[in-house]
């Protein structure tokens, strides 16, 4: 075990059992045209984590640690999405439609793929979500038990929606579980850092908070 500056107090990294999660990182979420345009954010914010992203996924590739990555998106034929989440929201454009770059946050359309920059490498999961956090309706959970993971590098998009969702599930499925602060963002400022301190709070009660620089450092 690594001991890493963290919050609320240091993160034991271990050399083994330990795997990094990186989110919908697609371009759903980050490029005009997709779910998030959609839902009329500002979606350039969210490429400011994306050299970060890329040097932590070199720190995991160079020591041959597992590497997850997550989309969200649901089968073409809608059939894995609830009503209650297609029919949400007022814009002009819902889940399932054609946007601008394919069918919005359905699975294998262009929007869907993540981005070039963090392109997952043979061998790396990729794990498709229906909901917002990873564990539901995936095997996420059945490939960390055969892979024996027992702590969490947590990154991704958006902080406050499937970051934080997976980062409880995880929680409480037993998992130490450390959100990367600069490598993770929101289209709100603000609930970027509400989500952050909720996390740590009342002595870690979901988890740790780390800047990517201690745990490249831990691993190198
Ligand atoms: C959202 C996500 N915000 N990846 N998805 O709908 O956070």
């Amino acid at each position: 075990m690594t001991p890493i500056p963290a919050l609320p107090y240091e993160y034991e990294l271990p050399e083994q059992g330990v795997a990094l999660i990186v989110i919908d990182m697609q371009r759903d979420f980050l490029e005009p045209g997709g779910f998030g345009d959609a839902l009329g954010n500002d979606v350039g914010l969210l490429r400011a984590i994306v050299p970060t992203l890329q040097q932590l996924l070199a720190a995991f590739r160079a020591k041959q640690l597992p590497i997850f990555h997550t989309v969200e998106g649901h089968q073409a034929d809608l059939s894995d999405c609830p009503k209650s989440k297609l029919l949400r929201g007022k814009g002009d454009l819902k889940i399932g439609d054609l946007g601008g770059m394919g069918r919005i946050l359905v699975l294998g359309e262009p929007g869907n793929g993540i981005i070039p920059e963090l392109a997952p490498l043979p061998g790396e999961v990729v794990i498709p979500k229906p909901g917002k956090g990873a564990f539901y309706a995936t095997n996420l959970a059945s490939l960390l038990e055969e892979k024996g993971i027992t702590h969490l590098v947590i990154t991704g998009v958006t902080t406050e929606v499937c970051v934080q969702t997976t980062m409880r599930e995880a929680n409480d499925r037993g998992y130490e579980c450390l959100l990367v602060e600069d490598a993770t963002e929101s289209y709100s400022p603000e609930f970027k850092q509400a989500t952050l301190e909720m996390v740590r709070a009342q002595g870690g009660i979901i988890g740790w908070t780390t800047k990517a620089e201690e745990i490249i450092k831990a691993l190198s």
